[in-house]
């Protein structure tokens, strides 16, 4: 602008020999436009450097979301003595849960307070939860990507639930972007003796109790999943006459057979099939819709988390 209004100043003010007030004012229309243009062209670039910011960031956020943190040789019961020992960042961390006898390797969801050890999650589809009772034991998946669909293992997560008093929060997604949670304070899975049998306590939460059943009492003797076994397509542990794992697709603490089905089948949102094989969660979307992504993980209920 201080050029514009010193070409004005010459032209109003000064009698210039070889220009004309016509020329002035040309000149000023002519370095008008080439301001307005370069003006444009600024702005054009800061907005591509506020992609770039932004993309790299991105790259930056999911790249430590799957890294691998070596601890060396201390050893870690839980991801919440991780955090409590400074590691604040959410990745794949190696831990020792008093009971295993080797450590393992876990995904420690340093986030909604931090400490949280995953032991389920689906994203995209890209694994089958349809399997057998070893590969549930054992647990299966991707370990290694920010994003990956895992189970942990039903034998670790007895190891974990046994050496403390366990806090389980499940975190939904659906296809419209919408998020919910469900909180059960207690949860404990029991030992491969005993079927890997399913204790929880009190709810809390935005999704709807689908793991008792409470959201409908009526329905609570045939949907409720307190106390029930854990079922495989190979290992029949429910209340049903057929097979609940057979017929919904994957492994889970089936009555006759659910209100909840996190490990079924990846259909996209709404979906028909014989059956409810769904990933679902009755009291939110019902039978019949195929959630986008479940994240199940726990934390000592004597936890103090920094800021949920
Ligand atoms: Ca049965």
């Amino acid at each position: 602008m201080s050029v514009l209004l010193i070409i004005w100043i010459l032209c109003t003010t000064l009698d210039l020999s070889d220009s004309t007030p016509d020329e002035c004012e040309d000149e000023i229309q002519r370095l008008r436009a080439e301001l307005k243009s370069l003006e444009l062209r600024q702005t054009k670039q800061q907005q591509l450097i506020q992609r770039l910011m932004n993309h790299n960031q991105m790259d930056e956020h999911s790249l430590k979301a799957g890294s691998f943190y070596d601890m060396g040789d201390k050893q870690y019961m839980d991801c919440a003595q991780i955090f409590k020992n400074g590691s604040t960042q959410s990745g794949f961390y190696m831990i020792k849960p008093l009971l295993n006898l080797a450590r393992i390797r876990v995904y420690c969801d340093m986030t909604e307070g931090g400490g949280w050890t995953v032991f389920q999650r689906r994203s995209d589809g890209s694994q089958s939860f349809d399997r057998d009772w070893n590969d549930y034991k054992i647990g299966f998946g991707d370990m290694k990507s920010a994003n990956g669909e895992f189970w942990l293992g039903n034998d670790n997560l007895h190891y974990l639930t046994s050496q403390d008093d366990y806090t389980l929060r499940i975190n939904l997604e659906d296809f419209e972007g919408s998020h919910r949670f469900a909180v059960y304070k207690t949860f404990k899975v029991d030992n491969e003796q005993n079927h890997y049998q399913l204790q929880f306590g009190v709810y809390t939460g935005n999704a709807g109790d689908a793991l008792s059943g409470s959201y409908h009492p009526e329905v609570q003797w045939w949907a409720s999943h307190q106390g029930m076994k854990f079922s495989t397509r190979d290992r029949d542990n429910d209340r049903y006459d057929r097979s609940c794992a057979q017929e919904d697709k994957g492994g889970w603490w089936f009555n006759r057979c659910h209100s909840a089905n996190l490990n079924g089948f990846y259909h996209r949102g709404p979906y028909s099939a014989v059956t409810d094989e769904g990933i679902v969660w009755y009291p939110w979307h019902g039978w019949w819709y195929s959630l986008k992504s479940v994240q199940m993980k726990i934390r000592p209920a004597s936890f103090e988390p920094n800021d949920v």
